[in-house]
């Protein structure tokens, strides 16, 4: 039998402050929606592994999740470095979030180049509340070049989705 390999990426989480960039990864890493976590200060990051049997391989996912806070922009220059892809987030019920968007992936290319990225739009269990149609979410991500999901951390729909699809890309432009 071949041996399986690990390869590690740092991928981070990025978008505006609430729009559930830490429960989608404690979703992710723990199966679980938690409502009463405190806000996340500074940085910090969870690890998942995504199996790749066919392969004989395993990605570690360093998912990195960053405050919001203006006030932790200092410490944001280490938290882009070396980064291998990233998920950007926005809510669908603040458009806002939404148009956060391009700043937040014009501040990803001054650090980071361009790598493999998602757009997320986040909340869709929130189906009356919904300000930012699937449509406008998809044309954003056309032009930007990215793939793009709409997800519920709260429900788990298409999480474990976006995560590997993030692990696929990393794979094709890294490995
Ligand atoms: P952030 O890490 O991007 O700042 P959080 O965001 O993960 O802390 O989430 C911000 C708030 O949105 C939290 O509520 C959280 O429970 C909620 N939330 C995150 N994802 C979803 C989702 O998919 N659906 C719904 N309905 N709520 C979500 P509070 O009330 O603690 O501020
Ligand atoms: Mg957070």
């Amino acid at each position: 039998m071949e041996k399986t390999k690990t390869f590690g990426f740092k991928v981070l989480v990025l978008g505006a402050p609430a729009v559930g960039k830490t429960s989608l990864i404690r979703r992710f890493t723990t199966g679980k929606f938690s409502e009463t976590y405190s806000k996340t200060l500074g940085a910090d990051f969870l690890i998942k592994f995504v199996d790749y049997p066919e392969r004989s391989m395993r990605i570690l996912l360093q998912l990195w999740d960053l405050a919001g806070d203006a006030r932790f922009r200092f410490i944001r220059r280490d938290y882009y470095q070396e980064a291998q892809g990233a998920l950007l987030v926005y809510d669908i019920t603040r458009p806002n979030t939404y148009r956060e968007i391009r700043d937040t992936h014009e501040n990803l290319l001054t650090y980071c180049g361009r790598v493999p990225c998602i757009i997320i739009g986040n909340k869709i269990d929130l189906v009356n509340e919904r300000k930012v149609s699937y449509e406008e979410g998809a044309s954003l991500a056309k032009e930007l070049g990215f793939e793009f999901y709409e997800t519920s951390a709260k429900s788990g729909e298409k999480v474990e989705k976006v995560f590997r699809r993030i692990s696929d890309l990393i794979i094709e432009e890294n490995l």
